[in-house]
């Protein structure tokens, strides 16, 4: 008898690769709960810290249930989850290595593997041990050979059950909350001291690169890029194109060239070969939330630009420091395209918005994933995209004022409640593809940008 025909594509979709990765992202301190061994906790403490006085408290209470989450990743479908480890918890003392500690994020991993769901474990998210901070934290060169420990110690213990790795954290953002703006822990303003934490922040990446390999040779070990995609203000004036190509410098050229060639360059070096920074990346995450517009201005603390964000955009939800992102997905899929010229798999390994009534969130997921569809398209090799974040969490000193879950989390409850959101993601998940059903039942006004030769649909499907 002949075989049947293969039936015809019931509904047009944009498929991604075989093995594409869907999940999300999460941090330790920001789900964990009652982390009180790190700079941050302390720094909470002080009044006016934390937006409307909020704290971290349980936070989304992972220390204690993080399984409640991790069943609902996958009843969502979910392939992957980044996650971080608390190096306070692992190491409370210099030289002291908690292996209670270490249990508990073995139970965690091996929860997520029991699943079906591949962890990516980032060993440095923003917090540090106290211990570390009262040494002088990032600022004395110390500190990367104390990392270096932490990080044998985690991937000796853990590297079985995990073989993605991310050492640092968004270290720019790092930098510059804390010694540029001043308004993150150690909440300084001092240009040169910047400097020299970027500086033992990149060193450091090089050699924990090694360290993870020494300790667990099939391991990916990559970073999480902070990417605004600098644009001059006015693209025609001078002055605008050159300080947007600063801070581009700034921000992503000295890691990504640096952890290429291994050179340290100005201004955080003189161009000095770190043997073990050179070619320190098997993949590359980008965290994508906005673009930046940038205008010139004469103050070296701005580092000669003034970032404002395009009149006529759209925003997402406001937080104390004012609007937090503009929706720039093209912009998205330009980063993608110049990433990919270093020829190293690309993970999206943040990208989402804060939007406490879901009403922007399907769009601006659908945006986002049809630039880097457009991008995957073109030849980009993009292996996964991690959504910033599962549920609500405790995001630092915006505290509980930002909502960028797919899942509402009452953090005085821990109850939980999908947003229209979870559905449609989870929907992509399952399906690897954006179907023209989701996008017409989600956000018809997308439906000619995602399917142009597509015949027109009602408009009026459009949910809630
Ligand atoms: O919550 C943060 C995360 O810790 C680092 N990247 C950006 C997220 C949203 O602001």
């Amino acid at each position: 008898m002949p075989a049947d025909p293969m039936p015809a594509d019931p509904m047009p979709a944009l498929r991604f690769p075989a093995g594409f990765l869907w999940g999300t992202a999460t941090s330790a301190y920001q789900v964990e709960g009652n982390n009180t061994r790190n700079q941050w906790w302390l720094f909470e403490q002080q009044p006016g810290a934390i937006w409307h006085g909020d704290r971290s408290g349980l936070a989304c209470d992972w220390w204690n249930h993080a399984e409640v989450d991790f069943d609902l990743m996958e009843r969502m479908g979910h392939s992957a989850h980044r996650m971080s480890l608390e190096w306070s918890r692992i190491e409370p003392e210099p030289g002291r290595f908690d292996s209670t500690a270490i249990e508990r994020y073995r139970a965690l991993l091996d929860g997520l593997r029991r699943r079906n769901i591949r962890p990516m474990v980032t060993l440095h998210h923003f917090t540090n041990p106290l211990w570390l901070e009262q040494a002088g934290g990032w600022e004395n060169p110390a500190a990367i050979v104390r990392f270096q420990q932490y990080v044998r110690y985690a991937v000796r213990a853990l590297g079985d059950l995990c073989d993605q790795w991310i050492p640092l954290n968004e270290p720019l953002v790092y930098v510059v909350q804390g010694w540029v703006r001043g308004i993150w822990p150690p909440q300084k303003t001092h240009l040169l001291a910047a400097l020299r934490v970027f500086r033992h922040l990149l060193q450091a990446h090089g050699v924990a690169y090694q360290t993870l390999h020494a300790n667990s040779p099939g391991a990916q070990v990559g970073y999480a890029l902070p990417v605004r995609v600098f644009q001059p203000s006015d693209p025609k004036r001078w002055l605008d194109r050159k300080a947007a190509n600063l801070k581009r410098y700034l921000v992503e050229h000295l890691w990504v060239t640096g952890a290429a060639d291994g050179k340290l360059r100005f201004p955080l070096g003189l161009d000095e070969y770190q043997h073990s920074l050179a070619d320190s990346a098997d993949f590359i995450g980008i965290n994508f939330y906005t673009r930046d517009l940038v205008r010139f201005h004469p103050d070296p603390r701005r580092l000669f630009g003034e970032e404002h964000f395009s009149p006529d955009g759209e925003y997402s939800d406001q937080g104390r420091q004012g609007v937090y992102s503009e929706y720039a997905p093209q912009a998205l899929h330009q980063i993608v395209r110049e990433v990919n010229a270093f020829h190293k798999p690309i993970y999206i390994t943040e990208n989402g918005l804060p939007d406490h009534d879901d009403d922007q969130r399907p769009r601006w997921l659908l945006g986002h994933l049809h630039a880097l569809y457009q991008a995957i398209q073109q030849g980009c090799d993009v292996r996964g995209y991690y959504h910033w974040t599962l549920t609500d969490n405790f995001e630092w000193s915006e505290g509980w004022g930002l909502r960028f879950g797919l899942v509402e989390l009452d953090p005085a409850t821990q109850l939980r409640r999908p947003r229209p959101s979870a559905a449609l993601y989870s929907a992509i998940a399952r399906t690897n593809a954006i179907s023209e059903t989701l996008v017409q039942t989600y956000a018809p006004e997308l439906h000619p940008i995602l399917f142009p030769t597509a015949a027109p649909q009602q408009q009026n499907a459009r949910k809630r």
